[in-house]
């Protein structure tokens, strides 16, 4: 079964406020041609729905889920306990103000959301990334596919690469202008 045909991956989070920081997850699944679901769950405001979804994602087939969440922070860890899956967590610090261009962060930080998802008990594992790392989240998950889907793995060390070339190419550049000049053209100061 394909993983471009089909989706492996289910992309949750907890409020549409976090799609803002959820979407670089689906940016990368697409880059590697994987396909995913993206669906809004909430643990505290959707728990029923909580249930329905891990039944979902095991008929489907998902081997893995990535589930973003901000403030406490249960998703992660409640969809864990409810399917076998593994599953990734995304702490999310800021989030959009629905109604306007204004911004919210949670009230500690993210460290809030960190914690929730890295404490979970003995018994039911979750995995977090760093605090709004959603793009680390996509790449974890396609390394999880990876073990299944060997192409995967060259399309891995690709991506390596790309990231190698990219840091000689900025670090030469640097050599050229001095620190001072490459710092001032790279943040348009
Ligand atoms: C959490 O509360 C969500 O994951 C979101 O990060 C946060 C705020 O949600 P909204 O008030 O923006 O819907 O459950």
């Amino acid at each position: 079964m394909n993983y471009s045909k089909r989706p492996f991956v289910g992309i949750i989070m907890g409020s549409s406020s976090d799609s803002k920081i959820m979407h670089p997850a689906a940016t990368i699944l697409d880059e590697f041609g994987i396909k995913h679901e993206d669906q809004i769950v909430s643990a505290h405001r959707t728990p029923t729905r909580l249930l329905e979804y891990a039944k979902h994602a095991e008929t489907e087939g998902f081997k893995v889920i990535i589930a973003g969440a901000g403030g406490s922070a249960h998703l992660p860890g409640m969809i864990a306990s409810h399917t076998i899956i593994p599953v990734v967590g995304v702490p999310i610090m800021v989030y959009n103000d629905k109604n306007s261009e204004r911004f919210r962060v949670s009230a500690f930080g993210g460290l809030d959301s960190l914690l929730s998802i890295s404490e979970m008990p003995s018994g039911s594992p979750v995995v977090t990334v760093g605090v709004n790392k959603a793009a680390n989240a996509g790449l974890y998950a396609v390394k999880i596919l990876a073990n299944e889907f060997t192409d995967l793995r060259k399309k891995l060390r690709n991506h390596k690469e790309l990231q190698h070339k990219s840091v000689l190419k900025e670090s030469e550049e640097m050599k050229k202008l001095g620190l001072v000049k490459f710092a001032g053209k790279k943040f348009k100061r």
